[in-house]
């Protein structure tokens, strides 16, 4: 299987990163984890996504707040999918690092998830694996159905509380 980058601007992120982390791993998903910054470390990110391909990758998940352009360097550097976690920060609150990440010239691509969104950026990275994956894509079906019956189950003890 092609192994997950999971990216984020500052160690900063981490908890907004960790659930992303989680959730690839609950998939069996190989990653790595690492801290490179657009503005900070620009070299740096840019070798690694110019590098992603041939190094076993097959989708970069990066995380970052405020003038959050590490998705949109990572995505100028490669044709793998990118998604782009915009991390909520004062004073704006995340919409600052939602709008540079989502409003990418025409060209070249970043799937931005919602602001905080790590679970969901994993989740797509998996959904993108589980094209050429069969059992992988067996698994998210496996979760949809429990998430399905979770809601359900919520809805008929709501029933109960209101006597119907
Ligand atoms: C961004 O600036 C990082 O992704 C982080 O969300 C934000 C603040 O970084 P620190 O000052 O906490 O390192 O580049």
């Amino acid at each position: 299987m092609k192994k997950a980058a999971l990216i984020m601007g500052s160690d900063s992120d981490w908890d907004i990163v960790r659930p992303a982390a989680e959730t690839l791993r609950k998939y069996g998903v190989p990653m790595e984890v690492h801290i490179m910054s657009a503005h900070r470390t620009p070299a740096r990110a840019g070798e690694f996504a110019r590098t992603a391909r041939e190094n076993g990758f097959g989708v970069l998940i990066a995380a970052a707040g405020k003038a959050a352009h590490l998705a949109g360097a990572l995505a100028a550097h490669t044709t793998l999918p990118v998604i782009g976690i915009p991390v909520c920060s004062p004073p704006l609150g995340g919409v600052d690092a939602l709008l540079a990440t989502v409003q990418m010239p025409s060209g070249i691509p970043v799937a931005t998830v919602a602001i905080d969104g790590g679970k969901n950026a994993a989740l797509l990275a998996v959904q993108m694996l589980a094209i050429e994956d069969v059992s992988l894509a067996a698994a998210l079906d496996r979760e949809r159905e429990e998430m399905a019956a979770g809601v359900e189950k919520k809805d008929e003890k709501l029933q109960q509380e209101l006597g119907k």
